[in-house]
Formats: C-alpha cells, sequence, structure tokens
C-alpha cells in the first residue's frame, strides 16, 4: 500500500486541505521525496497459469506492487514478513544502493534474514531513471513469486532522449508446478534432482498452463483456454492508439529460462538496457536473460483494423514450455478480436549467433560514461560444474559459494574472526585447463572467502564458461553484479588470451548489470569498486546460484557507517547488536 497523501477518497477536510497544497507543493520544484510503502509478505493461493498453487504474494498482490519513483526519491519500504516459517529478504535490483549496502537486500551479505513476525525498513536513494524491479533473494524465494517492478523516471525538468506517447511493463518469469521446498530439496540430494523446464512462461505474473489462448492458430492438439472467470491468469493486454510510439518497460525475473520477446508484426528499437541508455536499434525479436531489462520503442503503423501478438519464448534450453503470449489490442478493436496470424516463431533455441549478434548490438549512448582506460587489478573466473562430496555444485575457479551465518556486511566491519573463509579465493585458474571438456577431477570444494578491492580501484573480470559435467554441454550464464554497473568490454568464443585484450570495446562499451556468458564463450567486464559495503556477484539463475554459482566482493567496508542493528541481529554480529552497539 503507498501512504502517499491522497491516496484514499474519503478523507477529513483537513487532510484534503493538506493534500492539495502538497500537490502543489510537488508541481513546484520539490526535490528528494520519499515514498513510503508498508508491505506485508505472505503465502497465498493464486492461480498464475489458471492452475492454482502456493505462491509468496505481496500485500495479497502477485506480482507484487510496482514501485514507482523519479530519480533522487528516497524510497522506504516497512517489510513485515508474515510467512510462517522462513525468513524473507528484498533485493532491489539494479539499484546501487551508494550510501546504504545494508538496504542491498542479499540474505547473509547485506543483512540478517528477516524473521517471521518481524519487519524491516530499506531506505534508499534511486538514483538513475531506468527500467528495475526488486525479488527475494534468500533461497529460492524469488522462484516462489517474490517480485515485482520497480521503475524510476526521469527527475523533474529532465527528459528522457527519447519520445513516446504511452507506456507498458513486461514483467517476465517462469514458473513450477512443484514448490520451492521440492526444487530446493531435489538439487541438494544424492542422487541429484534437476528442477526441469517450467510448467509456464508468465508475463506480467500471467500465463495458461495446459492450454493456448492462440490454440485457433495451431495444427497441434494444444487445447484452447477457457478463461472465463479466471481473471488470475488472462492476459495483461497491451491496449494502443494507432499510430503512436510506445515505450514497453521490459524485465526478466526467470529463474531458469533465457527469453525471446517478439511482437508480431511491429519491430522493435531498443533504447535502455539495465537503467542506462544505449545506440537506438531495431529487431524483430530480443533475447532477454534472468536479469535483464530493457526499454524499447514500438511503433503501432500497421493494419489498425487488427490484433497482434506479443509472445516469449525459452532459449538455450530445449524448449519444453508453451510460448507466454499476450495482445497488442489496436483500439477500438475488441480485445477479444485475436489476430488474423500465427504467434511470432522464436529463433531455434540453439541458435548462439543469433543471440550474439542482437547482443553485440548494445552499445553505449553517445555521452554515456566511459570506463577507466585500464585496470587497477584483473581476475579470471572459471565457471564450472562439480561436485563436492558427491553433491552437484557449481564453483568459480573451482570453489562453490557456501554463505556463512553471519552476513558478510556486519563481520568484515567489525572484524569478526572465523565468520567466513579468511583465505583469499582464487583469482585465475590453471592456464592447462581445458574450457572444451568436462573437469578431469570433477571434484571441487566449497568456500566462503571473499574478494577485497582497494576502494576506488578499477576492477576487470573475465568469465570464462567451459563444459559441465555432461560431455558436449556448455550452458548460458547471465552474471549480476550488485552494487555496481559495470562496462562489458566485450565478449569472445572458446577460451581468453591475453591477445584479447587489444580487441576491448573502450570506446563505447555499454554500462549494465547484468552480462551474459554464451557457451563455450568468455565476457570481459570492468568496474570501479567506489562504492563501500559487500557485494554478490553471482549467476542470476536461481538454481545455479543456489548451487554455489557466485562470489562475493567487498571493498570500503570500514567506510560504512548508520548499518541499522536489525541487519545484523543474527550470527556472530547478534550479540554486539543486542548490547545496542552504534556503528
Ligand atoms: C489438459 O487439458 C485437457 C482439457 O481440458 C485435460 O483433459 C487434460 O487432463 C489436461 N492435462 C493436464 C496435464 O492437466
Ligand atoms: C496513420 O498514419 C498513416 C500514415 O501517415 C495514415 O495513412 C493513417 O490514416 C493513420 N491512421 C490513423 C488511424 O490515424
Ligand atoms: C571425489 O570425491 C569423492 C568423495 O566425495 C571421492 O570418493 C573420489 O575419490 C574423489 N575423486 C577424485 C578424482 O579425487
Ligand atoms: C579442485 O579442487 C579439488 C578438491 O580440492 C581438487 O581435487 C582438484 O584438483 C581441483 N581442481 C582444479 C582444476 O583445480
Ligand atoms: C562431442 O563433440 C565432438 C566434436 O564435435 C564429437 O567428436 C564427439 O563425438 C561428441 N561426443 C559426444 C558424446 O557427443
Ligand atoms: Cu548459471
Amino acid at each position: 500500500m503507498e501512504l502517499l497523501c491522497c491516496s484514499r477518497s474519503i478523507r477529513p477536510l483537513f487532510i484534503i486541505l493538506f493534500c492539495f497544497s502538497s500537490a502543489l507543493l510537488q508541481s513546484s520544484l520539490v526535490a528528494a521525496k520519499a515514498r513510503h510503502f508498508k508491505w506485508d509478505v505472505e503465502y497465498m493461493f493464486w492461480s498464475p497459469d489458471c492452475k492454482e498453487s502456493v505462491v509468496m504474494g505481496i500485500n495479497g498482490q502477485f506480482p507484487g506492487p510496482t514501485i514507482r519513483a523519479k530519480a533522487g526519491d528516497i524510497i522506504v519500504v516497512e517489510l513485515t514478513n508474515k510467512l510462517p516459517t522462513e525468513g524473507v529478504v528484498i533485493h532491489w535490483h539494479g539499484i546501487r544502493q551508494f550510501g546504504t549496502p545494508w538496504a542491498d537486500g542479499t540474505a547473509a551479505i547485506s543483512q540478517c534474514a528477516i524473521n517471521p513476525g518481524e519487519t524491516f525498513v530499506y531506505r534508499f536513494m534511486v538514483d538513475k531513471p531506468g527500467t528495475y524491479f526488486y525479488h527475494g533473494h534468500y533461497g529460492m524465494q524469488r522462484s516462489a513469486g517474490l517480485y515485482g517492478s520497480l521503475i524510476v523516471d526521469v527527475a523533474d525538468g529532465q527528459k528522457e532522449p527519447f519520445h513516446y506517447d504511452g507506456e507498458f511493463s513486461l514483467l517476465l518469469s517462469d514458473w513450477w508446478h512443484q514448490s520451492i521446498h521440492e526444487q530446493e530439496v531435489g538439487l541438494s540430494s544424492i542422487p541429484f534432482r534437476w528442477i526441469g523446464e517450467p510448467q509456464s512462461l508468465l508475463i506480467n505474473g500471467r500465463g495458461q498452463y495446459n492450454c493456448s489462448v492462440a490454440a485457433h492458430y495451431s495444427s497441434s492438439t494444444s487445447t484452447q483456454c477457457d478463461l472465463e472467470g479466471k481473471r488470475q491468469c488472462t492476459p495483461d493486454v497491451l491496449h494502443v492508439r494507432p499510430n503512436k510510439t510506445y515505450r514497453l518497460r521490459i524485465a526478466s525475473t526467470t529463474a531458469l529460462s533465457s527469453l525471446s520477446l517478439a511482437i508480431g508484426n511491429h519491430k522493435m528499437v531498443v533504447v535502455e538496457a539495465d537503467g542506462n541508455y544505449v545506440q537506438p536499434f531495431a529487431v524483430d525479436d530480443m533475447d532477454i536473460y534472468s536479469g535483464e531489462s530493457y526499454s524499447v520503442l514500438i511503433t503501432t503503423d500497421q493494419n489498425p483494423s487488427s490484433n497482434y501478438w506479443v509472445s516469449v519464448s525459452v532459449r538455450g534450453r530445449l524448449p519444453k514450455t508453451p510460448q507466454g503470449l499476450t495482445l497488442l489490442n489496436y483500439l477500438p478493436n475488441s480485445a477479444s478480436k485475436l489476430p488474423t496470424s500465427p504467434p511470432p516463431v522464436a529463433p531455434l533455441w540453439n541458435d548462439y549467433d543469433h543471440s550474439k549478434s542482437f547482443t553485440y548490438k548494445i552499445l553505449a549512448l553517445q555521452g554515456s560514461p566511459k570506463p577507466p582506460t585500464s585496470p587497477t587489478r584483473r581476475i579470471y573466473f572459471l565457471n564450472t560444474q562439480n561436485k563436492v562430496n558427491g553433491y552437484t555444485k557449481w564453483s568459480i575457479n573451482n570453489v562453490s559459494l557456501s554463505l556463512p551465518a553471519t552476513p558478510y556486511l556486519g563481520s568484515i566491519k567489525f572484524g569478526m574472526k572465523g565468520a567466513f573463509n579468511s583465505q583469499v579465493p582464487p583469482e585465475k585458474f590453471s592456464e592447462s585447463y581445458d574450457v572444451m571438456r568436462p573437469p578431469t577431477n570433477p571434484n571441487s570444494t566449497t568456500g566462503s572467502g571473499v574478494y577485497m578491492f582497494a576502494m576506488n580501484s578499477v576492477v576487470d573480470v573475465i568469465l570464462q564458461n567451459a563444459n559441465i559435467l555432461t560431455v558436449n554441454v556448455s550452458e548460458i550464464h547471465p552474471w549480476h553484479l550488485h552494487g555496481h554497473d559495470f562496462w562489458v568490454l566485450g565478449y569472445g568464443d572458446g577460451k581468453f588470451t591475453e591477445k584479447d585484450v587489444s580487441k576491448f570495446n573502450l570506446k563505447n562499451p555499454p554500462l549494465r548489470n547484468t552480462a551474459v556468458i554464451f557457451p563455450y564463450g568468455w565476457t570481459a567486464l570492468r568496474f570501479v569498486a567506489d562504492n563501500p559495503g559487500v557485494w554478490a556477484f553471482h549467476c542470476h539463475i536461481e538454481p545455479h546460484l543456489h548451487m554455489g554459482m557466485g562470489v562475493i566482493f567487498a571493498e570500503g567496508v570500514e567506510r560504512v557507517r548508520k548499518i541499522p542493528n536489525e541487519a545484523l541481529a543474527c550470527g556472530l554480529t547478534g550479540k554486539l547488536m543486542m548490547n545496542n552497539y552504534r556503528p
């Protein structure tokens, strides 16, 4: 519930007067504004794909409420955990949290999980306009449905560098009928039980299982949907007027799936990626990896007597999930008028050249911040699938991340001994490692060590992909960095060599917070360690992170001030906080 004034209709006269005057204030040049939200997180019955399941909702909604703010605003979310028996946190994906690292919402990293019945107040500034989202960051709670949109408009008096007449948000996700508890147990069992492909793809939390609104156009036997009375799973239709330009804000919070988005007959012009403007380019379809967000512009210049399909399909894995669909409804047509042609067909799931061609086109808009010309330090991360004591894991340089009981932000700040592995994890891997074959010795180890960076140092990360435990298979991993944007300096196939450094793009590399590594390929990133705090850097595929696919970065933690006690009231820092220690 948004607590902003004027949101309810019946109020005493003095409040009406107050609302009136604050509306006047808002229209003048008011600087940073605090936007308050009171949220209850709870399990509830819901039918995201017409089949009833249990989802993690906020204030009775799924997906959670949209936060809409202006650049420079302060967001205040009072989050109460109404889950009966488990902790919860929420991460504000793409928000850098300058000065508020304790509000990043990562359990065991930036804070203690919020206990059932407790309330935690997130307070942070949204400093940069763009398309963002939020989601659970504890266990696999994002897969359980704990997510929503976070949209930041330009500050008053500022303009976007492109024009549009209206906008829509498309929050994309994938959905399983098996509970996350079953999924988690399967992933950490011997023998290993993989979660499999999702049952449905959701657009704004809505999909259709075992039926298709497009069945009219398909010669296959798929059943047509009877959506009568099923309000929770009817598609969220995009109502447009002819000859206008619309901004679609697209974000993917999928647990697993890489997606392709297309709109029948309409080109999309990409203008924003992860809250940063990019050089506009037009495409018929686009790939979106988990953790990424985009804005595209579409022009409604097609035959206005028809409606058109908006389709979302799985890429990068052999698809076993039907397309997610909704309609682009040209008003005044009826929204129940189905398009005259079938939904766009996605490129072949393993057409990686198509994916690369899209990804390589993403370049910074002229005038964007440029990267420093050289790094202070370059680290290399080999991504492998491994075994640890017979369990299947993912490892980075042979270490699979295992989070400690005490949040790093507290244990580093207060120098607590024994809170995590004090040994610095490896920042290179063996040159003789063959990335084209499964590991010769599949065993690796678990660890909780931290990569510490000198304040304001320039860090290069080379992410190196490799073969998994199965012969001739390498998977896509979208890597997401907390607390920073990074420049994507380049991509390549095969093993990275020092010669590749000369091919880095220092002219107009895109700034992003998520970047993909393609099968058997590498991706080079650069960022400035200028944000005091402890930051997760991890694969955004939720089961992969759960299986250890991440690392921990930290810089300038000694400078962090005013960590709320509640953030650290667990583990080894719990005692300090009980004594009401004031950091
Ligand atoms: C799919 O729907 C059809 C028709 O409604 C029904 O007969 C069938 O049992 C359903 N299959 C599953 C797996 O739910
Ligand atoms: C849209 O623009 C085209 C070309 O300018 C014009 O021919 C058409 O009548 C317009 N359609 C509507 C519905 O305004
Ligand atoms: C890998 O670890 C298992 C125990 O989990 C052990 O039995 C096996 O010998 C190890 N393999 C190698 C090659 O070290
Ligand atoms: C990874 O770690 C395991 C266990 O410590 C070790 O046996 C193996 O040789 C290491 N592999 C590589 C490639 O470093
Ligand atoms: C793996 O790929 C290589 C090279 O393409 C091929 O020679 C080999 O037969 C493949 N192995 C399997 C098990 O598919
Ligand atoms: Cu991954």
